[in-house]
């Protein structure tokens, strides 16, 4: 994902010291003192614009990133509050490139070009602290979204059930490679993010823990949401249940979030009987992380609902790639 690269938001200090230091340096290479103070004044100008724009440049384009990503965007933020942040990163930057030139023009010119090189740097100060705000609010943004976790447009399983069933066992015994653990804004858990290699395709698992793991009463307005973004992304919702109660919620509870599940999201619901080392539960798909029991037919049942998902989309026209 472009987030994991967006490289920190620099204050206002850091870009105006900055900026300072290699004006100044450059300066230093000038034998004529008035000449000095006039490619300093040029210098430093460009030094701003440039460090603004490439701010402007690290993020990406939210309009293009999965929607998973722009529901997350818009609960946390709201992608406007983003926008404006960069607008006023756009404003100084196109201050900086209107203003430098002339400021260096009144420095050639000038009786004193020394008057007119702090002019500049009090301008410039000025005009960068008024976005700093807007650039530590960015900083606070791409913090977040570096964390996330690394979501692709894969055929995608996540996979729900009350804490301790058994969710991250699953996706670390199916999964191809070590899962990613991730972190999602709206828990303090860590999230697992798995893939698997079927043939030539690839299926994506994501564990919920602190969202869809206990009853939604539960659930505050931002957890609903959040809630949201992760079903968008489900082709299939494993729902985990531990019959044998080691989880410590009671059978009547976890069968009631199946239910609710159910009764809420649009995408095909699969309930999973897990432990079944420990306990076997009549009338559900049965299977044990443990020894690896039913494992198989697990994944093959939800290869099914890929296969299904695919004969609508050829029927539909849609070619699959
Ligand atoms: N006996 C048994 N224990 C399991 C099985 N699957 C998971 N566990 C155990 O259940 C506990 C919780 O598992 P975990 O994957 O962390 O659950 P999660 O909170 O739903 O992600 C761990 O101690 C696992 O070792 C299983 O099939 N049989
Ligand atoms: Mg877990």
């Amino acid at each position: 994902m472009e987030f994991e690269t967006i490289p920190t938001v620099p204050t206002a200090e850091e870009i105006l010291d900055r900026a300072f230091r290699r004006a100044a340096s450059k300066m230093k290479l000038k034998k004529n003192k008035d000449r000095a103070n006039e490619e300093f004044v040029r210098a430093v100008s460009q030094a701003v614009h440039d460090r603004l724009v490439r701010i402007i440049q690290s993020f990406p384009e939210l309009e293009t990133v999965p929607v998973f990503y722009q529901e997350i965007v818009d609960i946390l933020w709201g992608t406007e509050r983003i926008k404006k942040a960069l607008g006023a990163v756009g404003w100084a930057a196109r201050w900086a490139r209107t203003h430098g030139p002339g400021l260096g023009y009144q420095a050639r010119k000038a009786e004193d070009p020394a008057v007119i090189r702090r002019r500049t740097v009090a301008r410039l100060a000025s005009v960068v602290n008024q976005i700093d705000d807007e650039l530590r609010f960015l900083n606070d943004v791409r913090n977040v979204l570096r964390k996330l976790p690394h979501v692709t447009n894969e055929f995608t399983v996540v996979v729900a059930g009350y804490p301790n069933v058994g969710k991250s066992s699953f996706i670390r015994l199916v999964s191809s490679a070590t899962p990613e653990v991730a972190s999602y804004p709206f828990t303090t858990k860590g999230i697992l993010v798995g893939h698997r290699t079927v043939g030539r395709d690839r299926m994506q698992f994501i564990d919920t823990p602190g969202v869809l793991d206990r009853p939604s009463e539960e659930r505050n307005a931002i957890e609903r949401q959040a809630l949201s973004a992760m079903v968008n992304l489900a082709n299939v919702i494993l729902v985990m249940i531990d019959a044998s109660e080691h989880c410590g919620y009671p059978l009547e509870d976890q069968i009631r979030l199946l239910h609710e599940i159910e009764g809420m999201v649009p995408v095909p619901v699969l309930a999973v009987v897990n432990k079944s080392d420990l306990s076997f539960f009549d009338g559900y798909v049965n299977m044990s992380t443990e020894t690896g029991e039913g494992v198989d037919e697990v994944l093959e049942t939800l290869l099914a609902f890929r296969s299904r998902e695919r004969s609508e989309d050829e029927s539909k026209g849609v070619s699959g790639e």
